[in-house]
């Protein structure tokens, strides 16, 4: 008796005022949160959080797209999410459930808007930079003492080759790597030519049979094993997997750079589903991550740097002066963005991409 009482005292603490189970159903990128934060965010609300991961703007697409997945949050990049708004994919935010909305990083979500009109529909979760990850020690026997600090080095065949018995995985993401390498070709990096994508996609295609692995996420822990040498990632990611070398004291020793021609930077955004079944418990928890504090937690963990601006002095201080992180003035020149591309040039782009992947 006294555990039924237990469990129904339990349950009472995640039942709304009708009575039924608080819920909210969460979509995000892998490795992309503080777990403690959910938890939190239960104990102190009694909503239940239905957790579930993707590594790649695609799944999250296919998933939207073919409606009622029953998602009421989730993490687009700022690209899809253009897009995905024009396809009448989400719901406007109601700013008045958001109390800790003016903790955004006002030029975070300044940028943010050039996707999204006005913030209507999303805010900035987390922001970054695509570059190379690589292990000290292994890239230094193949080359010697200089380390990597140009594309060159990983996008020229005769260059990429020198790491492929070490291991090279590069991020399945058309749009990061395409940028990227037209950017290496002096192209606009944003450019919407068939020709200029084909033009990338031929390069990427003649570095293929030194790659490993086209993969979002597995290079994490590849790279901290010491399995993989290299990787083409994302920053947060990389200095996840240095953490991990670390706590594992394996002597594996991991090293994040942004090559000196530039590369993309990205914003992730935090949107509500048009047919998220609990919109009530989805703007709650958007207004959670929105707290300077908990923002900061997540940005310990993840190594990300967060959109809330009010977050910046509460976030570790190894985070925050690290400028592939948080980058300065100078390494900001060097970041390009893009936007999306529509419909009928999506189709190149991924038409091309599976030529880069597997040739045909
Ligand atoms: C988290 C990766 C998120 C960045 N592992 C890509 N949107």
């Amino acid at each position: 008796m006294r555990i039924l009482a237990a469990c129904l005292f339990a349950l009472g603490g995640a039942m709304g005022a009708q009575g039924a189970e608080r819920v909210v159903n969460i979509f995000n990128w892998s490795d992309y949160i503080d777990p403690r934060v959910l938890e939190d965010f239960t104990r102190e609300t009694g909503v239940k959080v239905v957790y579930d991961t993707y590594d790649s703007n695609e799944i999250l697409e296919t998933r939207l797209l073919a409606g009622a997945a029953g998602y009421d949050v989730v993490v687009p990049s700022a690209t899809f999410l253009q897009r995905q708004i024009k396809a009448g994919v989400y719901r406007p935010l109601d700013k008045s459930r958001l109390k800790n909305i003016d903790n955004v990083w006002p030029e975070i979500a300044q940028r943010l808007s050039r996707y999204d009109p006005g913030n209507a529909h999303a805010v900035s979760y987390m922001w970054f930079t695509t570059g190379v990850a690589y292990n000290v020690a292994k890239i230094k026997e193949r080359i010697g003492d200089k380390p990597i600090t140009s594309w060159d080095q990983v996008l020229k065949p005769e260059n990429l080759r020198k790491f492929a018995d070490c291991g090279v995985y590069v991020l399945d993401s058309p749009e990061d790597l395409f940028s990227i390498t037209l950017n290496y070709l002096k192209l606009d990096p944003n450019s919407k030519d068939p020709g200029d994508i084909r033009r990338a996609a031929d390069l990427l295609s003649g570095l293929r049979r030194h790659i490993k692995k086209f993969h979002s996420s597995e290079y994490i822990n590849a790279l901290a094993n010491g399995d993989i040498c290299l990787a083409i990632g994302w920053a947060g990611d990389s200095f996840q997997a240095r953490n991990r070398a670390r706590e594992a004291a394996n002597g594996v020793e991991i090293a994040y750079v942004i090559p000196q021609e530039g590369t993309l930077m990205s914003l992730d955004s935090l949107a509500i589903p048009k047919d998220a079944p609990h919109p009530d418990e989805a703007h709650l928890f958007i207004d959670y991550l929105l707290r300077p504090e908990v923002a900061a937690r997540n940005t310990k963990i993840t190594n990300f740097a967060n959109g809330v601006g009010a977050s910046r002095p509460l976030v570790d201080k190894e985070i925050a002066d690290n400028p592939a992180i948080y980058p300065d003035a100078a390494t900001m020149k060097r970041l390009f963005t893009v936007t999306a591309p529509d419909q009928p040039i999506q189709k190149i782009v991924t038409r091309e991409w599976t030529r880069v992947k597997t040739g045909r």
